[in-house]
């Protein structure tokens, strides 16, 4: 029992340090008629290109986070809610997200360059 716990901590422990020191994303959309991708707190306007993690956090049963780019179209699902990790790699261009049912007024973008 102490080696399966030992085992489960080891793997628990391996995704993250895989991941260590790649930037942080945050994408929120809901619960009212609101989406934004931040970036320690603050509106993300333009990034480096590289790989990022995201981590979405969908707040309602009513809308979805779709993250649309160069090399990169991802997005949950918009009956379910719940927080999702994506890792994206970023490269030169615009990058939209937008909540699908209502995308004329739950978007924004940003550059990457
Ligand atoms: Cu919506």
């Amino acid at each position: 029992l102490k080696l399966v716990a030992i085992a489960a901590t080891v793997a628990a422990l391996a995704v993250p340090s895989a991941l260590a020191g790649t930037p942080k994303l945050v994408g929120t959309v809901g619960p009212g008629f609101t989406i934004t991708v931040t970036q320690n707190g603050k509106k993300v306007k333009t990034l480096k290109a590289g790989t990022y993690v995201i981590t979405v956090k969908d707040r309602s049963a009513f809308h979805n986070f779709r993250l649309k780019g160069p090399g990169v179209n991802k997005k949950t699902s918009v009956s379910k809610q719940g927080t999702t990790t994506w890792k994206v790699t970023l490269t030169k261009g615009t990058y939209r997200y937008v909540c699908d049912p209502h995308k004329t007024i739950m978007k924004g973008s940003f550059k990457v360059v």
